[in-house]
């Protein structure tokens, strides 16, 4: 586990004179793998806001959804459901345009607070497997599982896992990439969509940036791509033959990027910086409890430990998090978000009390429980981040980045 990496966890036993209760602060951001031998893993879901909204109302499922503005208003598709895509719809498409290509498309208003508990869901599981996750936007985000915590050697079977449980826990699928890279496995993670896995590895990674059209790589938009067309550059191969100099010429510093890109040179760390920190605790017992007195009174007991925690850090949270881990190691979370107000000492309990009991009852009675967490995230003083979270990475990002490499 992270525990004897330093700055990775940092983790204290608390002991409350009959159980030892471990508090976990995730802190994650000085931890850095090496840049030869990364293991990176790209997960993007499949139509996300469309794909939530025919999660909960079965009513939309196998129907073109379209979830953006009125087909009357003036107002962009945000998100096509794979069947809205087969009458051409994509995102950022004029709703009223969407609305002449496809008429009987389902037209739904975003429920952004509703993604964002999913995001959050997705990646209280993203941290199942490790702590350095870099978030691009709510629904997409980069892994660096070269050291993870079920000690894997295999990056492509930790996203296997990770897809499989985020299909269990939301019902969503995800596409993952995984490569040596963060440009290579944002590259991958595309190939296969949706529901898709693909891997690009050191052996045939030159073959695959041959094929590619160029246009696929991040920072290039229209502009940047009409330019590189009209220097007869369409193929990855096409970009490959022109000297550094060439490319400098023509684009500045992004002719830098681009020469390096298409040789898949990335050095790029995941950088888990922007992500904010989650305050959690949880116990393993020493035996196997089922749903009644015992397990009721172990949550009690994690949620005035959490309670206490929280005053001493002065945290004001919005989010709670419940992890649950069955006697066969199935291990499942479930959180849920004040709409308004923070988590004061009594709501803690209440939620907690009845999310365990939707769990154990109502989605998986009769099994045993081993361990339970409580977390909370989302703080109130953090709000502006949620800013940054659902940025999307533009040029300038990459430029910044790269330039620093
Ligand atoms: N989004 C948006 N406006 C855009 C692009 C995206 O509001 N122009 C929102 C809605 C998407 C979400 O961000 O559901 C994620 O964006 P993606 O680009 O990952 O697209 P999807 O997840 O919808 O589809 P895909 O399966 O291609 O990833
Ligand atoms: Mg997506």
């Amino acid at each position: 586990m992270g525990e004897n990496l330093a700055g990775l966890t940092g983790s204290q036993t608390a002991d409350t004179g009959l159980y030892n209760l471990t508090i976990l602060i995730l802190d994650t951001s000085l931890y850095m793998s090496d840049p030869l031998v990364r293991k990176i893993i790209h997960l993007d879901m499949d139509a996300f806001y469309a794909s939530v909204e025919m999660k909960d109302n079965p009513d939309l499922q196998g129907k073109p959804v379209i979830v953006g503005g009125s087909p009357q208003s003036r107002g962009v598709v945000s998100a096509a459901s794979y069947e809205a895509r087969k009458f051409g719809i994509r995102s950022a498409m004029p709703c009223s345009r969407a609305y002449r290509l496809c008429p009987k498309a389902v037209f739904v208003k975003p429920r952004f607070h509703r993604y964002q508990e999913v995001s959050r869901q997705i990646h209280e599981i993203f941290r199942v497997y490790t702590d350095i996750i870099e978030p691009l936007s709510l629904d997409e985000a980069w892994l660096d599982v070269t050291i993870n915590h079920i000690d894997c050697p295999s990056a492509t079977w930790v996203a296997q896992r990770i897809k499989k449980d985020i299909l269990n826990e939301t019902g969503l699928t995800g596409s993952a990439g995984i490569s040596y890279n963060k440009f290579l496995a944002k590259i991958a993670s595309d190939e296969r969509k949706p529901d898709g896995l693909f891997v690009i590895t050191p052996d045939n990674s030159a073959d695959f940036l041959r094929e590619m059209d160029v246009k696929k790589i991040p920072g290039v938009g229209k502009v940047t791509n009409s330019k590189l067309q009209s220097l007869g550059i369409e193929k990855g191969f096409q970009l490959f033959e022109k000297p550094e100099d060439y490319l400098k010429n023509h684009f500045g510093k992004f002719g830098h990027y681009l020469y390096q890109i298409i040789r898949g040179i990335d050095h790029r760390p995941v950088s888990s910086y922007r992500e904010r920190k989650s305050l959690g605790i949880e116990n393993t017992f020493k035996e196997d409890y089922l749903y009644g007195t015992e397990l009721k009174s172990e949550l009690d007991r994690l949620a005035e430990g959490l309670s206490k925690r929280m005053r001493k850090k002065d945290s004001r949270a919005r989010t709670l998090g419940l992890k649950v881990k069955f006697h066969d190691f199935h291990q499942i979370t479930r959180s849920i978000t004040l709409q308004q107000g923070i988590l004061d000492d009594a709501m803690i309990s209440k939620l907690a009390h009845k999310k365990l009991a939707e769990v154990t009852e109502a989605e998986y009675p009769g099994k045993r429980v081993r361990l339970l967490g409580l977390s909370v995230s989302n703080f109130a003083d953090e709000e502006k981040e949620d800013v940054s979270l659902n940025r999307q990475l533009d040029m300038f990002d990459l430029l910044e980045i790269m330039g620093s490499g």
